[in-house]
């Protein structure tokens, strides 16, 4: 696979909320924002994305598992509360053999105990946390730099 990317978003539950509730924890833009404005960096960047959300954990597993066939690159991923409970979520993104960024608007390591455990962030390429909005597109920022690294060396796959 060489440019054009495709690359895989996905959100997971709740995350449709954004921008609706809790603005105090999660910012007041909302998800179809985030995603039209990771629309316009990767037209910049010979970039194609597909953007999804699903509150269903199985929904997650099957488009991340389907990802390579589909002919994606690399998938940008918010777990949402799967982050911290989800083994089978781990499984999918270990087997899927893509690049995979996990993304949080809020630091979860700097909440409640019980979400500094990340199940997910074991099987990812790298982790991008607490920058609101931004998260999503620094994460695209930095899977796109990996991927053209990964040309350059001589090292990506297709
Ligand atoms: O900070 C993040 O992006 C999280 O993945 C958000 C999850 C949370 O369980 C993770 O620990 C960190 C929660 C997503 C819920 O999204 C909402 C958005 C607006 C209003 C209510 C919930």
């Amino acid at each position: 696979m060489s440019p054009p990317w495709r690359v895989l978003v996905v959100s997971g539950p709740n995350l449709q909320l954004l921008g609706q509730r809790e603005p105090a924890l999660y910012g007041t833009t909302t998800l179809a924002e985030i995603h039209a404005r990771l629309q316009r960096i990767a037209a910049e960047a010979q970039t194609e994305i597909d953007a999804r959300q699903s509150n269903h954990e199985g929904d997650l597993i099957t488009w991340i598992g389907e990802a390579a066939q589909h002919r994606f690159s690399g998938v940008i991923l918010n777990p949402g509360g799967y982050t911290h409970t989800s083994v089978a979520l781990l499984d999918a993104i270990r087997a899927c053999h893509l690049p995979v960024v996990e993304v949080h608007l809020s630091n979860p390591d700097a909440r409640e105990p019980f979400r500094r455990r990340s199940y997910t962030a074991r099987g990812c390429l790298g982790r991008v946390a607490g920058f609101g909005p931004y998260s999503y597109e620094l994460a695209l920022r930095g899977l796109l730099l990996h991927l053209s690294d990964e040309i350059q060396s001589g090292r990506h796959e297709g």
